[in-house]
């Protein structure tokens, strides 16, 4: 199949980039992934030390799997929050990015097949163990950034879903270096001390904190930078400095950015289901996200 086909298949379902990886092992980054896991960089994320193997060797996750297509979608969006108290990361903003980015990963699948009924596919969004991280550099769409993140020329405001298949293509994408060069901003910016160049400490990343630990802290949480996640080492990023173009039309605002401070300090749990029902925030629980505002309250009440 050629490459370039499918790659307009997804700028068709949404994607803003897309690319093609040769499937193979790769070891260099499983080494990484293993060094990080011996020092305790992944906190309590122990779902993480499962399947190392399988999470670098695509073949284990589907069988004959010969490529990889990685979809990255840029998930800004104009509107603002009108809460400036209680504010929750940009990826929150939109849709749950596991659901939108897995339909739009399907109507790819749809076209491969009806070209070629004999293509097995595999869907991932953060659903199987693989690393779209490391897959997203190996088709090209981005380059390692020293906050652990992801870039291309637009920045790092994006989220990853792949493709795991079959099929092969008549061309590969090939991975891009890393470019930041001397810039540390993200580095020195970071309010937890938890970047390194390249590597994260989940342990004190208010990311983990917010959103993954189970039992964070009241402080803790009354000192995140944000109510659900952490955007600042990717605000402070030159590359994410640019304006914001064309939005791809499969993006909308979610309800819940035009909750003002109170409305968010006495939000029931019905309220919870009606506004933040749609985002990747209904991941977690009412009692998670009313703790949450609580401590940062008393905080602002200081
Ligand atoms: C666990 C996880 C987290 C954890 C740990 C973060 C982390 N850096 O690993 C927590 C909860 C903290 C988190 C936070 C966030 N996450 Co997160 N997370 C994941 C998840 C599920 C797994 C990542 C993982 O394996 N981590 C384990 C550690 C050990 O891996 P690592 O630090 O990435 O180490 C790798 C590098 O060393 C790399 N590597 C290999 N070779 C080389 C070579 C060079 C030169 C370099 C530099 C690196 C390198 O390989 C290693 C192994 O993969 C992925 C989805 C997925 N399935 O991949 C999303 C994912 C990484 N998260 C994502 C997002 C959006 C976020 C947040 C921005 C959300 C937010 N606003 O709060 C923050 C950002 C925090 C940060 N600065 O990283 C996106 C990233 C998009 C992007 N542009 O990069 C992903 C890909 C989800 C998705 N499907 O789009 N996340
Ligand atoms: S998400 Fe926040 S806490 Fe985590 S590394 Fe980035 S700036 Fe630091
Ligand atoms: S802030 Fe600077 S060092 Fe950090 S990811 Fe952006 S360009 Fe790289």
């Amino acid at each position: 199949m050629q490459a370039q086909q499918v790659k307009t298949w997804c700028g068709e379902a949404g994607f803003s980039h897309a690319g093609v990886a040769r499937a193979h092992v790769l070891r260099d980054a499983e080494e990484q992934f293993k060094a990080a896991i011996g020092e305790g960089r992944h906190a309590d994320m122990h779902f993480l030390e499962r399947d190392v193997d399988k999470r670098f060797n695509p073949e284990d996750l589907l069988p004959g799997c010969r490529s990889v297509i990685v979809g990255a979608l840029d998930y800004r969006i104009a509107e603002q929050p009108a809460s400036d108290k209680y504010r929750m990361a940009r990826y929150t903003w939109i849709e749950d990015y596991h659901q939108l980015v897995k339909r739009m990963l399907q109507t790819v699948v749809e076209k491969m097949t009806a070209v070629d009924p004999s293509v097995h596919c595999r869907i991932t969004v953060d659903s199987s163990c693989i690393s779209e991280k490391n897959w997203a550099v190996e088709a090209g769409v981005g380059c390692y950034g020293k906050n652990g993140l992801i870039h291309n020329d637009e920045g790092s405001y994006f989220v990853f879903g792949t493709i795991l298949t079959t099929c092969e293509f008549d061309v590969y994408d090939s991975p891009k270096k890393s470019d930041c060069g001397d810039c540390m901003l993200c580095v020195n910016s970071c309010p937890a001390h938890a970047l390194s160049p390249y590597k994260v400490d989940a342990n004190k990343c208010f990311a983990y904190q917010t959103v993954e630990n189970k039992t964070p802290d009241n402080s803790v949480l009354a000192d995140a930078p944000l109510v659900f996640g952490c955007d600042r080492c990717q605000e402070v990023c030159p590359k994410n400095k640019k304006n914001i173009g064309l939005r791809p039309n499969v993006l909308k605002s979610s309800l819940f950015l035009q909750l003002q401070n109170e409305e968010m300090e006495n939000l029931s749990r019905e309220d919870f289901k009606t506004y933040f029902g749609d985002t990747a925030m209904a991941r977690r629980k009412y009692e998670r996200f009313s703790r949450a505002i609580s401590a940062k309250k008393s905080k602002n009440s200081e």
